[in-house]
């Protein structure tokens, strides 16, 4: 069964994402996600310059092959574009060899481990009353699990928190915004608001809050501390993960649940993290993480250190990307949850999907493949337009992480 055909799409139904569509002799179609985020056409090309191609020709049928193939020709290993790139063909051929099979991928994956997965939405408010109207408007629309973000007294704008009323989206047209950061600041102010929450809203929900690399191993250590009594389901991203080692430092002194990962690309960058057990939840992904194929051999990783999934599922991630990470967390074992995002109308029209959120749990469907298409002809309508993820600096104007 030969790839035939090999197609990069991009579009920007209200943001930017890159879509590989494949098609085999048979006429049989498998779609990918190669977005990332801010950087999208260095993926673009890397796909039509690079390992297009090498593609076409190649049997379908040959996942595991292909990713060596690709991972291992390049010399060159590892990095975001490269395996974005390499996941978009990879999670393309799981698409076709699932709709060959007539089956919903995770039936070829092991099938349901559960009926269906549990899902967090995000909450942000620009204040503490703010962050409490989010949280119970996320509430009536069923979700069990919430990550909180929250503006923080004295800083004009925040990681997670829209300056407007529309949905939080970081991408920005023009050149990148810049906002400026208090680690001090936010220290003071973040238990507050968790506290207000337990409050408010009592046991049951589960919290989740994103540190967005922030803060120092030491610093991080101390908010994990501080949120101990409001018992979050997670705290994401305390520190850079560059250093794995940091993480040892935070473990030290705090039982808050640590979720890292979703900038990791590789088996590598999570595996001291996942073996010395510094974190509880590996967020790596399937578009940003090679696919399929390698997303199964973390979890797998993951698996034997009892550290559970928790995939990265913001907007900057497409439909293709949503489908392939329910079809992955509906059959993983060690599934936690999964980051839900919606995306826009227009988005959802862009791209035609089978998955289903009802109270709080989402399913990826039952149609054969991935369960989702792109309207081809309505994605040329929302031609690429570029966008850019801010820049922090702290209040003296130094770069700091965003
Ligand atoms: O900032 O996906 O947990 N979610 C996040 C995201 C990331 C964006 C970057 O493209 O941290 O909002
Ligand atoms: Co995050």
């Amino acid at each position: 069964m030969r790839i035939t055909d090999a197609r990069v799409i991009v579009t920007c139904p209200g943001r930017n994402f890159v879509t590989l569509k494949l098609t085999t002799e048979d006429g049989v179609t498998g779609l990918g996600d190669a977005t990332l985020n801010g950087r999208e056409l260095a993926v673009a090309s890397y796909l039509n310059d690079h390992l297009l191609p090498l593609l076409i020709g190649r049997d379908a049928r040959r996942i595991e092959d292909t990713w060596h193939y690709f991972y291992k020709g390049a010399y060159w290993r590892r990095g975001p574009v490269t395996m974005s790139a390499i996941a978009a063909i990879d999670t393309a051929l799981w698409d076709i060899k699932a709709k060959v099979a007539g089956v919903p991928l995770y039936q070829l994956l092991g099938g349901a481990s559960r009926d269906a997965v549990l899902v967090y939405a995000h909450a942000n408010g620009p204040d503490l009353d703010g962050a409490v109207r989010a949280v119970a408007s996320s509430l009536d629309l069923g979700y069990k699990a919430i990550r909180v973000q929250c503006g923080i007294p004295g800083l004009s704008s925040t990681y997670g928190v829209p300056r407007g009323l529309q949905p939080y989206e970081p991408a920005e047209k023009g050149a990148p915004s810049e906002h400026r950061w208090s680690s001090e600041a936010y220290i003071t102010f973040i238990p507050k608001l968790f506290e207000r929450l337990r409050a408010e809203f009592g046991d049951e929900l589960h919290l989740l809050h994103d540190v967005h690399h922030r803060l120092t191993p030491i610093e991080a250590a101390r908010v994990g501390k501080s949120l101990e009594p409001y018992r979050l389901f997670w705290m994401e991203d305390p520190t850079p993960a560059e250093l794995q080692e940091a993480f040892r430092l935070i473990r030290r002194h705090t039982v808050t649940p640590i979720a890292v990962g979703e900038v990791f690309n590789s088996i590598f960058d999570c595996q001291q993290l996942v073996q010395e057990q510094l974190v509880d939840y590996i967020r790596a992904t399937v578009v940003h993480a090679g696919g399929i194929t390698h997303l199964r051999k973390i979890a797998a990783l993951a698996e034997l250190y009892q550290v559970r999934t928790g995939c990265h599922g913001a907007t900057d991630l497409s439909p293709v990307c949503m489908a392939a990470s329910l079809h992955f967390g509906l059959s993983v074992h060690n599934f936690g949850i999964q980051e839900h995002m919606p995306h826009t109308a227009e988005t959802d029209r862009v791209f035609p999907h089978e998955y289903t959120f009802q109270d709080g749990y989402m399913h990826p469907g039952e149609a054969p493949g991935l369960g989702v298409e792109i309207d081809e002809e309505l994605a040329a309508e929302y031609p690429y337009d570029p966008a850019w993820l801010p820049v922090n600096r702290t209040v003296d104007g130094t770069v700091h992480s965003w």
